[in-house]
C-alpha cells in the first residue's frame, strides 16, 4: 500500500487486478485472497471507500438504511460495527470502510492515487496487461472492474466556466478540509439528490443561496433518528434472516412492501397508505402499492400526494409550483430522500431559479447567467452528477479481443452478458456493470451479489483447470433484448434519467440497469452458474473452447 511517491513497487505479474477500491473492490480483494489467488487494488483516490471517499459535500447520507447498508459477507464486522444514526452520514460510512480495511489487512495490496488507463487483453496468454498513470504495468490473468455506477462525476459543458473569478466545487470531488460558506453568496447547480441533501446545508451557513433548477424531482424525508440499542438489536439479534430476506426482495431492501394495486383501494385508504409510508420515510415510500411503476394511472396517484406535502411545506405558491415536479412519473428518475430540503425554501435566504427552457446561458466571472439575468456568486456548487455506468469504464483504454475498445463496443449504448462481462472482452468482470440491478437496488447486496458470482466462478475455473471465460455474442444479445424488454414493461424509459444517458449530451438513450429484481436476478445468475456456465465459453490454457453455450 502506498499513498505517496515513495510508494513500494507494484507486482509485474498477479492473478488479478482490481480497479477502485470501494465496496465491491474492498470485498472483490477479500474473496480472492480466499481463493489463495494474489491481486493488486488500484484507486486514484488516497484511502479506500469509493463513492464515501469523493463525495464528502454536506449533508450527503446514505438513503438506505445503515443497518441494511452494510457488508453482510462477515457475521463478526456486522455484529462489531456500530451505526450512530439509522441514516448514516457520509463521515460514518467512510469510516466504515476504514475499520472493514483495518480488519481484513486490504490496504496491504492496495495502490492509492494511482490511476489505471489501459488495460489490454492477449488472446495467446489469456492474460491482461494493464496500465497506469503512475507507470505501472501489471500482467493479470483476471482483470476486475469495481469502478462504481456513480464514480466518473461531471461538469456541465457551460460557457465561461474557466473564467468565474470565485471558487467551484463539484460535490463529487468534494475538499477534504471542507467549504467554508459563512457569509458567502453561494450558486447551486443542479437539483437532484446531492444537490437535495446539501441545499439546506449550505443554507443554513451562507448569507445566500441560489438554486438553479432543471428539473424539479421527487423527494420523501429520511426520517433519520439516533439509533437506539433496541433498534440495533432488533436487527443483529436476527441479521441471517433479515439478509437472507433483503437478498431476495426486488430491490434488496427490507421494506415491507404492499402486493396490491394503487388503483384496488378507495381514495380514502389509499390517502391513509401513502400518509403511513410519508410518515416513515424513505424510499420505501414507493413500496406502498405494487404497481406505481408499471401503471401510470396509480404513479399519478403516488406523484400528486407528494405534490400536495410540496404544497403544504412551501408558503411562497410560486416556488412550491416550481419545486413540484410534473415531467416524469415519480420514481423513474431516482426518488431522492432529504431533512428539509422543501422547507429550505422557506428561508429569506434561498431563492430559487427555474432556468427552463434555456438552460444556463454562460458562467460569468462573477456569477451566472440565465434568462438574461445575472445571479453574482462568490461559490458555485455543481451538483451535476456523474457520467453513470458506463463513463468509469469507457474512460479507461479497455482493449479486448481484435484490439477492440469497449469504449467502441459501447457507443450505441453497453452491452453485457448479465451486466458481468461483455463478449470479446474475456477473464473481464464488471461490478454492478450496466445489464445489472446495481443502481436500481441496495448496492451492498448487489455488490456481494456480483463478487460472490465472480469468486464462485474463479473457484470453478481453478477446479477445472481452466484459465478463461467469455460471454458468448448470442448470450450477450439475448440478455441485452431481456434487460430492454422489461425496462419497457415500466414507466422507466419515460423519464430523461441518468438511467437512461440522458444527463450526458450525446449518450445513447438506453435503460442501462436490469429492472428485473435483485432476488429474480440472483437466481438467474445462480442457475446459469450451476448449469456449466451457460452462455459463457471457458477455455483451458492454448485450448480450444471446452464448455457451454
Ligand atoms: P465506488 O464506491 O464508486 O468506487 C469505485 C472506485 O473506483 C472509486 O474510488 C474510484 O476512484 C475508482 N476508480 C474508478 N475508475 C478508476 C480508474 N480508472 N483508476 C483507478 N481507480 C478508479 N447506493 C445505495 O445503495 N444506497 C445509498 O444510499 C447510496 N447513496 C449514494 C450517495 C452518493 C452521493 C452517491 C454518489 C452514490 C450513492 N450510492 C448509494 C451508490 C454508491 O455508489 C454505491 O452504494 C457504492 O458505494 C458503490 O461502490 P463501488 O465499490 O461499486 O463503487
Ligand atoms: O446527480 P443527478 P446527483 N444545467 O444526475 C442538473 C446517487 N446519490 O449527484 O435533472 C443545469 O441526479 C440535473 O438536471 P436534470 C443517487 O443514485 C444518492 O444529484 O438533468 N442543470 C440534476 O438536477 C443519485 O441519483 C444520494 O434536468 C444541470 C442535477 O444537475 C445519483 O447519485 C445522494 C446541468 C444532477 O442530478 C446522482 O445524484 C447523492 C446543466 N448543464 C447521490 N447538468 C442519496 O441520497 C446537470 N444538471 C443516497
Amino acid at each position: 500500500m502506498s499513498t505517496n511517491s515513495a510508494r513500494p513497487p507494484v507486482p509485474a505479474q498477479v492473478d488479478a487486478v482490481i480497479v477502485g477500491a470501494g465496496f465491491g473492490g474492498m470485498y472483490m480483494l477479500h474473496r480472492l485472497r480466499g481463493l489463495g489467488l494474489s491481486a493488486v487494488v488500484f484507486d486514484t483516490a488516497t484511502d479506500v471507500g469509493g463513492t464515501w471517499y469523493w463525495n464528502r459535500y454536506p449533508g450527503a447520507r446514505c438513503d438506505v438504511e445503515s443497518m441494511q447498508y452494510s457488508y453482510s459477507f462477515s457475521p463478526e464486522i456486522q455484529q462489531e460495527w456500530r451505526w450512530p444514526e439509522t441514516f448514516s452520514a457520509q463521515p460514518d460510512i467512510l469510516r466504515y470502510a476504514g475499520f472493514v480495511a483495518d480488519k481484513l489487512d486490504l490496504r496491504r495490496d492496495m495502490w492509492f492515487e494511482t490511476k489505471v488507463t489501459e488495460a489490454t487483453f492477449d488472446p495467446a496468454s489469456h492474460r491482461w496487461t494493464v496500465r497506469t498513470d503512475r507507470g505501472d504495468v501489471v500482467s493479470a490473468r483476471y482483470c476486475v472492474m469495481a469502478t462504481g455506477c456513480l464514480s466518473a462525476a461531471r461538469l456541465p459543458d457551460l460557457p465561461g466556466i474557466d473564467d468565474f473569478q470565485g471558487a467551484t466545487y463539484h460535490t463529487g470531488w468534494w475538499p477534504h478540509e471542507g467549504v467554508d460558506f459563512t457569509g458567502k453568496r453561494v450558486a447551486v447547480i443542479g437539483t437532484g439528490s446531492s444537490a437535495i441533501q446539501s441545499i439546506p446545508v449550505i443554507a443554513a451557513e451562507a448569507a445566500e443561496v441560489t438554486v438553479f433548477q432543471r428539473t424539479p424531482n421527487f423527494s420523501i424525508p429520511s426520517r433519520n433518528v439516533p439509533m437506539t440499542d433496541e433498534y440495533e438489536q432488533s436487527w443483529k439479534s436476527v441479521y441471517p434472516e433479515r439478509r437472507a430476506a433483503a437478498r431476495m426482495t426486488r430491490n434488496g431492501v427490507l421494506a415491507d412492501p404492499n402486493d396490491f394495486s394503487a388503483l384496488s383501494v378507495s381514495e380514502e385508504e389509499r390517502q391513509r397508505i401513502y400518509e403511513d409510508r410519508w410518515r416513515r420515510g424513505g424510499t420505501t415510500f414507493m413500496a406502498a402499492f405494487n404497481d406505481l411503476i408499471v401503471d401510470k394511472a396509480a404513479n399519478d396517484t403516488a406523484a400528486a400526494f407528494v405534490r400536495s406535502k410540496i404544497r403544504d411545506m412551501v408558503k411562497d405558491p410560486r416556488t412550491a409550483e416550481l419545486l413540484a415536479p410534473t415531467s416524469h412519473p415519480i420514481g423513474t428518475k431516482r426518488i431522492c430522500v432529504d431533512t428539509a430540503y422543501f422547507e429550505t425554501y422557506n428561508r429569506p435566504n434561498v431563492t430559487l431559479v427555474d432556468i427552463r427552457p434555456a438552460g444556463i446561458e454562460r458562467i460569468t466571472p462573477q456569477g451566472v447567467l440565465t434568462g438574461g439575468v445575472e445571479y453574482e456568486a462568490d461559490i458555485i456548487v455543481f451538483a451535476t452528477g456523474f457520467d453513470a455506468m458506463t463513463g468509469a469504464l469507457t474512460r479507461i483504454d479497455i482493449r479486448g479481443r481484435d484490439g477492440v475498445a469497449l469504449a467502441d463496443k459501447w457507443e450505441a449504448g453497453p452491452r453485457t452478458y448479465l451486466g458481468l462481462m461483455s463478449a470479446g472482452f474475456p477473464n473481464l468482470f464488471m461490478i454492478t456493470g450496466p445489464g445489472s440491478p446495481s443502481v436500481l437496488s441496495n448496492m451492498m447486496v448487489s455488490i456481494e451479489q456480483h463478487v460472490d458470482w465472480v469468486a464462485g466462478c474463479l473457484a470453478a475455473l481453478g477446479e477445472r483447470q481452466l484459465d478463461c471465460i467469455e460471454a458468448t455474442q448470442a448470450a450477450e444479445d439475448d440478455w441485452v433484448a431481456h434487460v430492454n424488454e422489461v425496462a419497457h414493461k415500466t414507466l422507466y424509459p419515460q423519464a430523461a434519467s441518468w438511467y437512461m444517458g440522458a444527463n450526458v449530451p450525446g449518450k445513447p438513450r438506453v435503460f442501462m440497469p436490469y429492472i428485473g429484481g435483485v432476488g429474480a436476478y440472483r437466481a438467474i445468475c445462480d442457475e446459469i452458474a450451476a448449469d456449466g456456465f451457460r452462455g459463457f465459453r471457458l477455455t483451458a490454457p492454448a485450448q480450444a473452447a471446452v464448455a457451454a453455450e
